[in-house]
C-alpha cells in the first residue's frame, strides 16, 4: 500500500491513525489507567491488599535499576530499558500472574548539593523539580507502573529506613563460626559470662564504658575507623583516588593534598566476602558481571609466611610458597610500620651503590622514598610496565627454608593495604620481582621448571618464567625437599611443614576492602548516630528515627589555608550547633544526657542498597516491610534458591559497586532475620546504549545534530562539511533527542516499538530519528486492518479465518511468545509485523479472531492502541489483563517444506514433504522420484546422506 501525502491524506482519510490520534489515544488511556489503578499489584495482606485472586496467581517482580533525578531530564536513551521492563511485565500480567513493577527515584547526590552550593537553593527544591519532570516525561510512554509504590530516597519515612537498617548493622556482629550476623548484644553476653575470651585478657567487668565501645568496634559490622584519606584543606573536602594528580594536587583547584587518618564509618562487608563469592553460583546473572564480582572480591589462597628478623618476624603473604626456596630478597611497602624498627643505623659494609639511591643512611634513604611513594595512586603504583623504584632498608631477614639471609626493600609495587603489606620477592617466577632484581642486580634464582628451552640458569633469562603447571627444581632444605613434585602437590607440602614448624600457615587472602561509608556532605541520609560526653557512639533508637536533616545557611564544606596540614573537614551539618549538640533520652537507663551528633552523612550507595524491599510494602510504617509480603514477593522458591527479584534491569556500568552493596545489605538482614531471601536480584540483565551520531566542526566542536544536511553520504552544518562519528547522547554533545520529541511526531507506542526493534536489547544501538518512522507505518497498517479510515467504522467481520491466514496467526503468537519471555523484542515485533503485512496484502476484511489475535500480541509493545483496538472491537474491560493468545499446534508448523535432492552435489530435484518426516521416510520418497531416478540413469548407490527434512544427498557407486 502506497503511502499518501500526510495532509491530503487526513481530509481523504479523516480516521487515520496519525500522530495527532496518537496524541489524544495515549492521553486518554493513560488518564484511564491512572484513575482505574489498572497496575496495581496485590499484596497478600497490608494496606496494599486487594484481589485475592491475584494473589493466588504466581508473582512476577519486574524491576529497574532506579534513575538519579537529573535537572537535565530524560533523552531517548534513557528509557530503553524501563521499555523492555514494562513490556516483559505486560506480557507477564497477560500470562497469569501477578506482577509487581514501579519504580522510585534515587535522589541524593552531588549534582543537586553542588547546585545549591552556587545558587543556596535547597537541594530538595531542585531534586524534586528535577522527579516531577522525570515523572511526567516517563507518564508520556505509558510505563504501566504501580504508582502507590514509588517513592524517594530523599522521602524521610524511606530514609527513616534507612537508618534503621544502619543502626542494624552497627548493632551487630560477625559470628565466624555460624557464618552470620548475630546481635552485638549476644557477644557482649559471652564476654560476660566469659564464654568468649575479651581480646587482650582482661575481664569485661574490669573495662572501662570506653574500653568496652573500642573492643565492640572491633567486631560490629559498622564501625568507626581512622582511615587514610585525601584531604584537601583548600577545598575543605576529602576527596577520592581519582581526584587527585599525579602530582598530588585536586584536580579541581590545583589545592595541596595531603594523606591524612581520619575517623570515618566503615561497613564490615570483607566479613561477607565468601558468602558473596558463593552465592553468585546460583544468581541468574551474565557471567561477565559475576566474573567482574568475582575479581573485586579477589580471593587468592595461599600463606602467611614468617621471615625472622632481629629475634622477631617479618609475615608475608605470597600465593607461591612452593617458591619459597627461591625467594632472594623481601620487599615491604614503603608505609609498613615495621620499616623503622629494623632499619639500622648506617649502611652494612660493602652495600651496593645502586641499593642505596645515593643517600648516606638507611633512614634518609627510607623518609625519600617514603615521600615519593606516598604522591601516587595505589593504580600507578601497581602499573605493570613502569620502571621499577625502590630502596634497601639496610636489614637483612632470614629465609626459613635454607637460612639464607636476605636483603630487606621497601619499593612501592608492594601495596600496604593487600595481604600484609611485604612480600617475599621470587624474581625467577614473578613478572615484577624479576624486573626489580634485573634493576637492582639481585640474585635470580630457577625453583620450576622451565617448559621452554631456556634451562634452568636464570642469570641468562629475559623475563621470569611463571607457570602454575611445572615442576619444582633446586629447592632441599635440611629437612624439607619440593623436588619433582608439581605447583600444588609442592604447596601442601611446603605448608604443612610451615604449619609444623608454626612459621607459617596455609590463609586466604581477599582483595575486597571494607566499605568507607562516610561523605563530608549535606545532601545524604544522616548517621543515626550520636557521640556521648566520653566520645562512644551511640545508635538512636527507632522511635528517634528519621533523623532528618537540618536546614542550612550553608551548603558548602569550610575551606581552610591550602598548604595547612594540619586542618581537618568541617562538614555543613558540623556548623549548626542547635543540631549537632542534643540532649536526649536514649532509653538504655541512662536518662536524658548531652550528645553531639554524628556530623558525616551516608554515601549515595546506601539509598539503592534496599529499595527493592520498600517497594514491596511502601507505606509500612512499623517494620521495614512485612514478612509475610517480603516472603510473598521475594522469598527462596524452586530455581530461585536464595529468592529475589524475578528480572532486574540495568546499565553495566554498575557490575560492581551497587550490586555487591545491595547484596551485602540484604544478608545482614537475612541473618538478623528481618527477611527471607538472602540475595537480592535473581535475574539481572544489562540493556544496551543508545548511541547517538556526534558531528563535529572543522574544530572538533559538536555542532546541533538537528540542523545536519546530508549530501551524497557527506554531511554540512550551515554548508561547511563536517564530521560524523558515533558516541554518547546527551547536551554537552549537541545530539539529544528527547523522548517528547518523538511522541509528539509519532506517539509514544511507535518510540516504544522503535527502541524495542532497534536490536537485542543488550547490544548497544545508533540512534536514528529518521528510521522511527518504519514504526509509525506499522501501527497505521495495523489500524487500517481493524478501523475504516474514512468512516472510523470496524472493519472486521464475523467469518472464520481462512488456512493460511490461520498458519500465519498462529505461527506470530508462537514466536513472539517465546521471544517476550526470553527478551528478544526486536524479533518479537518482526513476527507481529510479518503476520500485520500478511492480512495487509490479502486486502479482504479481516476476520475478528484474528484481529484480537492481534491487537492482543502488540498489546505488550503498544499498550495505547491496543488499548483503543480493542475497545473499538467492541470489548469493555482493559486490554491489560487479558489472557495472551495461545499457539493452536496445529497450525504451528509447516504443512510442507521443500527438500533439496543432490546427486553428485548437483540439486535434481525439490520434493514438497511434511517437516515431521523421518530419515528413512524421506530417503526411500527420494530415491522413489522420477527425476532422480533419471539423474542416477541406472548408476549404484554409494551412499545416502539425509538430513530430514530439507536435505537428501545422493552419492552414486
Ligand atoms: C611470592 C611469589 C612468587 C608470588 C611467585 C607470586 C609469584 P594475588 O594472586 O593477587 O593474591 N603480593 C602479596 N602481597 C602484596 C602486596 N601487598 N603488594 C603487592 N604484591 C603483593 O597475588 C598474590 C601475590 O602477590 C603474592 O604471591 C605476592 O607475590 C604478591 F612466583 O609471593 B607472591
Amino acid at each position: 500500500m502506497s503511502e499518501t501525502n500526510p495532509a491530503t491524506a487526513e481530509v481523504a482519510a479523516p480516521h487515520r491513525y496519525t500522530a495527532a490520534v496518537a496524541a489524544e489515544i495515549e492521553a486518554r488511556w493513560q488518564d484511564f489507567w491512572d484513575a482505574d489503578g489498572t497496575y496495581a499489584a496485590t499484596n497478600p495482606k497490608g494496606d496494599l491488599a486487594g484481589d485475592s485472586k491475584l494473589v493466588a496467581k504466581p508473582k512476577k517482580y519486574v524491576m529497574d535499576m532506579f534513575p538519579y533525578p537529573s535537572g537535565a531530564g530524560l533523552h531517548v536513551g534513557h528509557p530503553l530499558g524501563y521499555i523492555a521492563t514494562d513490556v516483559f511485565a505486560r506480557f507477564q500480567r497477560m500470562t497469569g500472574h501477578n506482577v509487581l513493577h514501579t519504580l522510585g527515584f534515587d535522589a541524593f547526590g552531588l549534582p543537586a548539593e553542588q547546585h545549591a552550593v552556587q545558587t543556596g537553593e535547597h537541594p530538595r527544591v531542585t531534586t524534586e523539580a528535577a522527579i516531577n519532570n522525570m515523572k511526567s516525561q516517563l507518564r508520556r510512554l505509558g510505563l504501566g507502573h504501580d504508582k502507590r509504590r514509588s517513592f524517594a530516597t530523599i522521602d524521610p519515612d524511606y530514609y527513616k529506613w534507612t537508618q534503621w537498617i544502619f543502626v542494624q548493622i552497627f548493632n551487630s556482629w560477625y559470628d565466624d563460626e555460624a557464618e552470620k550476623a548475630r546481635p552485638i548484644s549476644e557477644l557482649v553476653a559471652r564476654f560476660e559470662s566469659g564464654e568468649r575470651a575479651v581480646p587482650g585478657g582482661r575481664s569485661w567487668d574490669a573495662l572501662s564504658a570506653a574500653e568496652r565501645a573500642d573492643v565492640l568496634g572491633e567486631y560490629r559490622l559498622a564501625y568507626a575507623s581512622d582511615a587514610p584519606v585525601n584531604w584537601c584543606p583548600g577545598l575543605g573536602t576529602v576527596l577520592a583516588n581519582e581526584e587527585v594528580t599525579a602530582d598530588g594536587r585536586s584536580e579541581r583547584g590545583n589545592f595541596p593534598v595531603f594523606k591524612a587518618k581520619l575517623r570515618q564509618w566503615n561497613m564490615r562487608i570483607t566479613a561477607y566476602a565468601d558468602r558473596l563469592l558463593d552465592d553468585l553460583n546460583e544468581l541468574d546473572w551474565p557471567e561477565a558481571i559475576k566474573l567482574q564480582q568475582r575479581n573485586w572480591i579477589g580471593r587468592s589462597e595461599g600463606a602467611r609466611v614468617d621471615f625472622p628478623i632481629d629475634g622477631e618476624a617479618i609475615t608475608v603473604f605470597t600465593t607461591r610458597q612452593d617458591t619459597l626456596f627461591g625467594a632472594t630478597y623481601m620487599v615491604l611497602a614503603p608505609e609498613h610500620p615495621l620499616v623503622e624498627k629494623f632499619t639500622p643505623a648506617a649502611w652494612p659494609e660493602g652495600t651496593h651503590d645502586v641499593w642505596t639511591g645515593g643517600h648516606a643512611t638507611p633512614a634518609e634513604a627510607v623518609a625519600a622514598y617514603r615521600a615519593q611513594a606516598a604522591s601516587k595512586s595505589d593504580v600507578e603504583r601497581q602499573a605493570e610496565a613502569k620502571d621499577k623504584t625502590g630502596v634497601f632498608t639496610g636489614a637483612f631477614a632470614t629465609n626459613p627454608v635454607n637460612g639464607e639471609q636476605i636483603p630487606v626493600f621497601i619499593a612501592d609495587y608492594v601495596l600496604m593495604g593487600y595481604g600484609t603489606g611485604a612480600i617475599m620477592a621470587v624474581p625467577a617466577h614473578d613478572t615484577r620481582d624479576f624486573a626489580f632484581a634485573r634493576a637492582f642486580e639481585l640474585p635470580v634464582r630457577c625453583v620450576v621448571e622451565p617448559s621452554d628451552d631456556r634451562g634452568t640458569d636464570a642469570s641468562t633469562w629475559d623475563d621470569a618464567f611463571v607457570s602454575y603447571d611445572a615442576k619444582i627444581v633446586n629447592s632441599h632444605g635440611e629437612d624439607v625437599s619440593l623436588d619433582g613434585l608439581g605447583v600444588i602437590d609442592a604447596k601442601a607440602r611446603i605448608t604443612e611443614w610451615l604449619a609444623r614448624k608454626s612459621i607459617g600457615e596455609g590463609t586466604v587472602n581477599f582483595r575486597l576492602r571494607d566499605w568507607l561509608f562516610s561523605r563530608q556532605r549535606y545532601w545524604g541520609e544522616p548517621f543515626p548516630i550520636v557521640y556521648d560526653e566520653d566520645g562512644i557512639a551511640h545508635s538512636l533508637p527507632e522511635s528517634m528515627l528519621p533523623l532528618e536533616l537540618p536546614e542550612v545557611e550553608d551548603y558548602s564544606p569550610r575551606t581552610f589555608d591550602p598548604d595547612d596540614a594540619d586542618t581537618s573537614p568541617e562538614t555543613p551539618l558540623s556548623r549548626n550547633q542547635d543540631w549537632v549538640d542534643v540532649t536526649l533520652d536514649l532509653g538504655d537507663g541512662r536518662g536524658p544526657r548531652p550528645y553531639r551528633r554524628e556530623t558525616n552523612t551516608m554515601p549515595n550507595w546506601a539509598g539503592s542498597c534496599w529499595y527493592e524491599l520498600r517497594y514491596l510494602d511502601p507505606h509500612n510504617s512499623e517494620k521495614l516491610v512485612d514478612p509475610e509480603i517480603e516472603q510473598y514477593w521475594m522469598g527462596p522458591r524452586a530455581g530461585q534458591p536464595h529468592g529475589g527479584v524475578d528480572l532486574y534491569v540495568g546499565g553495566a556500568e554498575h557490575a560492581v559497586l551497587h550490586l555487591l552493596y545491595a547484596r551485602f545489605w540484604s544478608k545482614v538482614l537475612y541473618d538478623l532475620g528481618h527477611i527471607s531471601s538472602p540475595e537480592p536480584f535473581h535475574k539481572l540483565y544489562n540493556q544496551g546504549m543508545i548511541q547517538a551520531f556526534v558531528y563535529r566542526d572543522s574544530r572538533g566542536f559538536p555542532v546541533p545534530a538537528t540542523e545536519i544536511e546530508e549530501r551524497d553520504g557527506a554531511f554540512f552544518h550551515n554548508g561547511e562539511q563536517v564530521k560524523r562519528e558515533l558516541g554518547k547522547m546527551g547536551k554537552s554533545l549537541k545530539n539529544a533527542v528527547t523522548p517528547e520529541a518523538i511522541c509528539e511526531e509519532y506517539g509514544a507506542d511507535t518510540l516504544r516499538l522503535y527502541e524495542m526493534a532497534m536490536g537485542p536489547l543488550d547490544v548497544s544501538r545508533p540512534w536514528d530519528t529518521r528510521a522511527v518512522v518504519g514504526q509509525y507505518r506499522l501501527l497505521q497498517r495495523l489500524w487500517r486492518n481493524v478501523v475504516d479510515e474514512a468512516t472510523g467504522e470496524v472493519t472486521v467481520v464475523d467469518a472464520e479465518p481462512d488456512e493460511t491466514t490461520l498458519r500465519a496467526l498462529h505461527k506470530a503468537i508462537d514466536g513472539v511468545r517465546q521471544d517476550l519471555e526470553g527478551l528478544r523484542f526486536n524479533t518479537a515485533i518482526a513476527k507481529v509485523t510479518e503476520l500485520n503485512n500478511h492480512l495487509t496484502k490479502t486486502g479482504a476484511a479481516v476476520a475478528r479472531p484474528v484481529a484480537e489475535s492481534l491487537v492482543l500480541l502488540i498489546a505488550p509493545l503498544a499498550p495505547h492502541i491496543a488499548e483503543e483496538l480493542w475497545r473499538k472491537l467492541g470489548h469493555t474491560d482493559s486490554v491489560v489483563h487479558q489472557d495472551f493468545p495461545v499457539a493452536d499446534p496445529r497450525y504451528v508448523v509447516d504443512e510442507t517444506v521443500t527438500c533439496v535432492v543432490q546427486v553428485k552435489g548437483k540439486v535434481k530435484a525439490r520434493l514438497e514433504v511434511s517437516p515431521a518426516i523421518s530419515d528413512d521416510e524421506l530417503e526411500k520418497v527420494a530415491l522413489a522420484d522420477e527425476k532422480v531416478v533419471a539423474a542416477l540413469d541406472g548408476a549404484g548407490i554409494r551412499k545416502v546422506i539425509v538430513r530430514a527434512p530439507k536435505l537428501v544427498n545422493i552419492v552414486p557407486a
